[in-house]
């Protein structure tokens, strides 16, 4: 058929269809523009590729993250130039910064718009600024104006989105969509398979007889799994490998999801010092801590360096083991997980106990919802119905969502370092178009306000996310700092009727039984539904506490608790 064979001649569009299709994608995401119009129409032709767009680019660009995340695939995403680019620039920053496959495509003028020397509407400075804006938060990007190279650039681009696990952009000219380009054979010939960088073999070796030794050495060692795990493929080789070690297995707030979270060695999420008590104590008396595809970020300590000092340390992240004081280049981490595992390994046998920060707070006795007691009842739904995608907001919940724990079965999903607001909606809808499982998505309003709206979209392609709508009225994560909280607050929209009119059920709960009805009901409901839960504008979640508490200390800024809720979380 037309557009899927690959030829040593053909249109680039037609090459782009069939290219794509090679390597296994099946969807674009995107929304058109008249620059954009001959690319997008030649992408979604009948029997080419299915499109899926929403209202606006940011919700494209989150949901083809969500669905990149989900998938463990490439997110294919089409703009038009200027305008639609230029919207799409924060997701792409978001995947960029958290190592998310994805391809973009834009459209931009043609060569006789381009010599007209007038401006071209949509053009921000200069005809080359998108790509100039989009080389910063892509790790490879090419325009295509060369018909000898076009498919070798979209090759090369290709190639180093998959090895990377980072954007990468492709700017496609109007006029050079129906042009006629040359295929090299090596690319016909190509089986379509991608793959991740090779890593050293004598160095993997090494670097894991190195780390072996120190685990065999130490009697309380951890282990602390991060987002390259995932990337990378490698949770499967790491639950094996925890198993032969014995030793108790923590995420970082990025790599949530990457080993079990009901595995018996699983203990939880490492925040540095705001991670819950037994996990701050147990790290305390780490002798070894095997660090497995963590980003070295603020966040993953909690804003405080490494208090486990080098010499206990091993780092495996970008492509580079650290192991005590000296370096081994070209490690991949799958490889160094499958090195490990090929070592002999002393076996301990912790008893591992699970730690949150729930128990901490205070449950919910008054009318309104405490928001650790709306976290409870979400890890009550998520252990009685199994097969939930939780899809936490930036925000409160970002934090909130630590303390929620997803049995086997479902799946985590955050964008959990750069913490863009407006992700979670529309990157839960891409992700349940790619792997299936409903979302459960932890949201608060001031989220919700940003690409709530996109929900209406789901219908269409089969989605149908449960929003909890954490309601407090404003973006409260920073009114225990603000020294004018009336600038924080936000219109109140009606959510439950917005849900109705937007083709979905709506709910609104101002107790935890209400909460826990509208849960069933959701979950009974074949098409999305958002509960709007009411909480009281000054409750945040245990981790946000604490974390809101270390900041003011570093800052020197004095928290401003209400006197009557969180007093006794920020003494404690
Ligand atoms: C795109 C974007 N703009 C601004 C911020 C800064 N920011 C972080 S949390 C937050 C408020 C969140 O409000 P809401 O979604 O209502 O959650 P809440 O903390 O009130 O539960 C803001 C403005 C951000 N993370 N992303
Ligand atoms: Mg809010």
């Amino acid at each position: 058929m037309k557009g899927r064979v690959m030829k040593a001649r053909m249109t680039l569009g037609d090459f782009l269809v069939a290219y794509l299709r090679k390597i296994g994608v099946t969807r674009v995401f995107g929304i058109p523009g008249d620059l954009a119009l001959r690319l997008f129409f030649a992408l979604g032709r009948k029997h080419r590729l299915e499109i899926v767009t929403f209202s606006h680019e940011p919700g494209v660009g989150f949901a083809a993250d969500g669905y990149a995340r989900a998938t463990g695939r490439i997110g294919v995403i089409c703009v038009t130039y200027g305008a639609g680019g230029h919207n799409m620039v924060n997701p792409v920053a978001g995947s960029f910064s958290e190592r998310v496959p994805l391809l973009i495509f834009s459209g931009g003028p043609g060569e006789d718009e381009r010599k007209l020397g007038t401006l071209i509407h949509h053009q921000a400075r200069e005809i080359e600024s998108q790509h100039r804006i989009y080389q910063e938060v892509t790790c490879a990007s090419r325009v295509l104006t060369d018909p000898r190279r076009a498919a070798a650039d979209l090759h090369d681009v290709t190639r180093a989105v998959w090895a990377e696990q980072r954007p990468g952009y492709v700017e496609i000219h109007r006029d050079m969509v129906d042009r006629e380009i040359e295929v090299p054979d090596e690319i016909i010939e190509w089986d379509g398979r991608l793959h991740f960088h090779e890593s050293d073999a004598r160095r993997v070796e090494e670097a894991a007889r190195d780390t072996a030794a120190m685990f065999n050495a130490a009697s309380k060692p951890v282990v602390i799994a991060g987002i390259e795990i995932h990337r990378y493929k490698a949770s499967r080789d790491l639950v094996r490998l925890a198993e032969k070690m014995g030793a108790p297995v923590l995420t970082t707030v990025l790599g949530k999801g990457a080993f079990p979270m009901d595995h018996p060695l699983y203990m939880g999420v490492h925040v540095g010092p705001i991670s819950p008590a037994p996990i701050v104590k147990r790290m305390d008396a780490a002798d070894f801590v095997l660090n497995l595809g963590c980003l070295k970020t603020d966040m993953n300590f909690g804003n405080r360096p490494p208090h486990i000092i080098q010499s206990k340390t091993v780092w495996a992240v970008d492509r580079r083991v650290d192991v005590k004081y000296h370096s081994y280049i070209e490690v991949g981490v799958r490889d160094f997980v499958r090195a490990l595992r090929r070592t002999r390994l002393r076996t301990h046998r912790e008893r591992v106990q699970y730690a949150d920060n729930l128990r901490e707070a205070a449950s919910s006795n008054g009318a309104t919802v405490k928001v650790s007691a709306l976290l409870g009842t979400v890890n009550e739904f998520l252990a009685a119905h199994r097969g939930y995608m939780v899809v936490a907001e930036s925000g409160d919940m970002l934090f909130g969502g630590l303390d929620v724990r997803v049995p086997h079965g479902g799946t985590y999903l955050a964008q959990g370092f750069y913490a863009s607001m407006g992700f979670a909606v529309p990157a839960a809808i891409g992700a349940q178009i790619g792997n299936g499982l409903r979302p459960l998505v932890l949201c608060g309003d001031g989220g919700f306000q940003m690409t709530g709206a996109e929900i209406s979209h789901s219908g269409k392609y089969g989605a149908n996310p449960i929003v909890i709508l954490v309601n407090n009225g404003g973006w409260e994560i920073f009114r225990p700092i603000a020294d004018r909280p009336d600038l924080l607050d936000l219109p109140p929209w009606h959510y439950a009727r917005l849900a109705e009119d937007w083709g979905g059920v709506g709910f609104e709960a101002h107790t935890i039984a209400e909460l826990t009805g509208a849960l069933e009901a959701a979950h009974s409901s074949k098409s999305f539904a958002i509960i709007d839960v009411k909480v009281d504008r000054r409750d945040l979640s245990p981790v946000t506490m604490k974390y809101i508490r270390a900041a003011a200390r570093r800052s020197h800024m004095k928290p401003r608790p209400a006197p009557h809720i969180a007093a006794r979380q920020l003494e404690s």
